[in-house]
C-alpha cells in the first residue's frame, strides 16, 4: 500500500529533494513550508507522479500548526512517516554578539517547531501502533564550534529528543531515527547569513559538499528498511569532512 509521508520544510534543500525522490518512487506526500508560490510549484510537478496536499504553515505558530494539520483530507490524514526536516541556523556569532532575534527564530523553529508537528502526529500513529519518524539533526547536534553556540544547541536539542521520542514511543511500536548531516549545499548558509549569497557560498568552496539528493537517498533507503529494522541515529558526512571543523580542501 503506498504510504503517506509529511514532510517540513519541503520548499527548499533537503526536504524538497526528498520529496522528489519519494515522489518518484511513489510515496503519497504532504509537503509543507511558508512560501506558498514553492509548495504550488511542487505540487504541480509532484501530481504527475503521486498524490500530493500542500499545507502552508510556520511550524512556530502553535495554532496554525494544528489548524493545518487537523484539516488534512481523508486520503492525506492517516500519516504513516513524518520528516521532521524544517530547520535552519540564523547568525553565526560569538555569544556575546548573539542577537536575541536569531537566537528566538532558531529555538523557536528547530526545537518547539519540531515539537508542535510531532504533537498532531503522534496521536494518529499511536492509535494505529505504526509510523515512522525521522528527524533531521547535523553534525552540529554531535559537536559544537566556534560561534554555533545557539544553532548547536538547538541542534543537541534534537539529538535529545529524537533519543527521547524513540523511548516513549517505543511502546507502541513506532520507529524513531535521526538523520545528522555534515555540511550540505542548499539554502542554508544563505539563509544563516542572511541573503548573503556571496558569503553563503564561500563555505562550500574548495571541497565537495554534500547534495541536498544525497540526503533524500538515504531519508528513502531509511523508510523503506523492513519494519524489524530501525536506523535510529546516522551521521552523514561528505568525504572531505571529518569533524564539524575539519575539512580537506586538497582532495
Ligand atoms: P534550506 O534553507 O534549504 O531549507 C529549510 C527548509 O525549512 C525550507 O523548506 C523552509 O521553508 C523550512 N522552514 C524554515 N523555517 C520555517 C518555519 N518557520 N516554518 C516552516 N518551515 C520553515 O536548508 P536545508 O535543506 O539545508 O535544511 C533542512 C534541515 O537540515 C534543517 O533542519 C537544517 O538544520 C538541517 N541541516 C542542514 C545542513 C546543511 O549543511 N545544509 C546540515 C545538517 C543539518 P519555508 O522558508 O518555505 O518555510
Ligand atoms: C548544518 C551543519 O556544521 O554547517 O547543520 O552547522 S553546520
Amino acid at each position: 500500500m503506498m504510504k503517506t509521508v509529511l514532510i517540513t520544510g519541503a520548499t527548499s534543500g533537503i526536504g524538497r529533494a526528498t520529496a522528489r525522490f519519494l515522489a518518484k518512487n511513489k510515496f503519497r506526500l504532504i509537503i509543507c513550508g511558508r512560501r506558498e508560490d514553492r509548495l504550488a510549484e511542487l505540487q504541480d510537478e509532484f501530481s504527475a507522479l503521486t498524490d500530493v496536499h500542500t499545507l502552508n504553515f510556520d511550524v512556530r505558530k502553535k495554532k496554525e500548526v494544528k489548524k493545518s494539520i487537523a484539516s488534512l483530507p481523508p486520503d492525506f490524514a492517516h500519516i504513516d512517516v513524518l520528516i521532521n526536516n524544517a530547520g535552519n541556523a540564523h547568525g553565526l556569532d560569538p555569544i556575546e554578539n548573539g542577537d536575541e532575534e536569531d537566537w528566538d527564530a532558531m529555538i523557536d523553529i528547530n526545537i518547539k517547531g519540531l515539537l508542535y508537528v510531532s504533537k498532531e502526529v503522534i496521536p494518529g500513529m499511536v492509535a494505529r501502533r505504526s509510523g515512522h519518524i525521522i528527524n533531521i539533526g547535523s553534525i552540529a547536534g554531535k559537536e559544537v564550534y566556534t560561534n554555533g553556540n545557539v544553532y548547536c544547541a538547538t541542534k543537541h536539542a534534537v539529538d535529545a529528543i529524537n533519543q527521547g521520542m524513540r523511548m516513549d514511543l517505543n511502546q507502541y511500536g513506532i520507529r524513531v531515527g535521526a538523520i545528522n548531516p555534515g555540511m550540505v549545499d542548499t539554502e542554508f548558509s544563505e539563509v544563516r547569513f542572511k541573503g548573503d549569497r556571496e558569503r553563503a557560498e564561500s563555505v562550500y568552496v574548495g571541497f565537495e559538499p554534500l547534495k541536498a539528493e544525497d540526503i533524500a537517498d538515504i531519508i528513502h533507503f531509511v523508510i523503506s528498511r523492513p519494519y524489524h529494522v530501525n536506523i535510529a541515529d546516522l551521521l552523514v558526512l561528505p568525504t572531505a569532512q571529518a569533524s564539524a571543523t575539519l575539512v580537506n580542501k586538497t582532495i
